[in-house]
């Protein structure tokens, strides 16, 4: 019955993050997968969700499923934490937001959409982009193509080729844009050039779509929504998928949403009725639980106090990882230049390392990167960069 059936192949980053899981070398290192990891090696679990976890059980009665559309205290808070209290867009009710399982659930749903209502459009990603976006888009049903993104030469962004890609595009393009901590060079935009780049979204009628999965792991909780706040301001109809599974430590629990900015309430109204029937058709609606810690942290005064520090806690440990493996390997191969690991931002670096030297860091030293030379700064602590440095100079040198 099933012999038509080929084997996977796998995915880059989960697949390795299962086969670092198998590993049995006892010093192992896994800078992998995107998941920010404690100075022990630990996935934290936040002491302001803990808090909010502690206070929702005991207040937990019955289970009814959510709307389709999820919690309405979850989508407020997060309209709120996006878009600002005071945001025009929100006030005049153009701003739909549903509660999605996780930021990957707020793509699939999006990409759904997309293939409903513009049939014909363009999926225009990053090149290179977090892998999964072409999968979940080409599973969508949409055609997939990238734009000039990183410069391998300078370790930064190719902005004029980006922009004028953009200059090129058919008109009602969907344009995914990392709005902070891009996945996976670190390179992202200035505001001076998210600010060059909405007139060609504009004239050229692109539809932007934003993926804010590291909100808080660049420059700030408030910081980091830059892009998201300009586009609204700018009367952009656009996109935003988000994630709590980084800002907030709960991965597992599938927290994300997605937020679709209208032209106005009318036209909301019948994009979330739209939405609402699309989630309808792939899970019905969304789990309850993680979402409600979400709402907890972010709309109650003290927890939220707790977890913004807790951010700042996260952000500056993986900056100071940064600066240690910068000063290990330059001290250790004098002739080479780490300075992208300065410059870069957020969760990622991209070290320019072949598939070959990842695959040896692998095999020879225990060290995880993916096969890209993607490496999550967030999985270094102080017991592990030395040894870290110590590979990457054995493979390099
Ligand atoms: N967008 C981006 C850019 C992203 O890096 C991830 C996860 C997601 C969305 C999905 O997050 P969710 O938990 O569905 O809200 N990235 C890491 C894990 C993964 O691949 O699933 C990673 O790149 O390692």
């Amino acid at each position: 019955m099933f012999q038509h059936v080929e084997a996977y192949p796998g995915d880059p980053i989960l697949s390795l993050n299962e086969a670092f899981g198998k590993d049995p070398r006892p010093d192992k290192i896994n800078l992998s997968i995107g998941i920010y990891f404690d100075d022990a090696g630990k996935i934290p679990m936040l002491p302001s969700v803990r808090a909010a976890e502690h206070k929702v059980v005991a207040e937990a009665g019955a289970r009814p499923y959510l709307p389709m559309e999820g919690a309405a205290n979850f989508r407020t808070a997060v309209q709120q934490l996006l878009f600002g209290a005071d945001n025009a867009a929100v006030k005049a009710g153009r701003v739909v937001t549903i509660q999605t399982v996780g930021s990957s659930g707020g793509l699939k749903v999006g990409g759904d959409f997309i293939k409903r209502y513009f049939p014909t459009s363009t999926m225009l990603i990053s090149d290179p982009s977090w892998d999964n976006h072409r999968a979940v888009f080409e599973g969508s049903g949409l055609s997939v193509k990238t734009y000039p993104y990183y410069d391998a030469a300078t370790g930064g962004l190719r902005f004029d080729a980006m922009l004028e890609a953009l200059k090129q595009a058919e008109k009602k393009s969907v344009v995914l844009l990392h709005a902070c901590c891009h996945n996976p060079t670190g390179v992202d935009l200035t505001k001076a050039q998210w600010q060059q780049l909405v007139p060609v979204l504009r004239e050229r009628e692109l539809l932007p779509f934003l993926d804010l999965a590291y909100q808080g792991y660049v420059d700030g909780i408030v910081e980091d929504a830059y892009a998201v706040r300009l586009l609204a301001d700018a009367g952009l109809s656009f996109f935003v998928a988000n994630s709590f599974s980084k800002s907030m430590s709960l991965y597992g629990e599938r927290c994300g949403a997605l937020s679709i900015v209208c032209p106005d309430a009318a036209q909301a109204v019948n994009v979330l009725g739209q939405m609402k029937a699309t989630i309808r058709r792939n899970y019905s609606n969304p789990p309850l639980h993680g979402g409600q810690l979400v709402a907890r942290v972010l709309s109650d005064p003290e927890l939220r106090t707790m977890w913004e520090a807790e951010v700042v806690a996260m952000r500056d440990r993986i900056q100071a990882m940064r600066r240690k493996l910068h000063e290990v390997l330059s001290a250790k191969l004098p002739g080479r230049d780490f300075s992208y690991f300065l410059t870069q931002r957020g969760m990622f670096s991209y070290t320019g390392l072949s598939p070959e030297q990842c695959d040896r860091l692998k095999e020879e030293f225990g060290v995880y990167l993916v096969r890209s030379g993607r490496m999550c700064v967030a999985g270094l602590n102080t017991g592990n960069v030395e040894a870290t440095a110590n590979a990457m100079a054995a493979v390099l040198g």
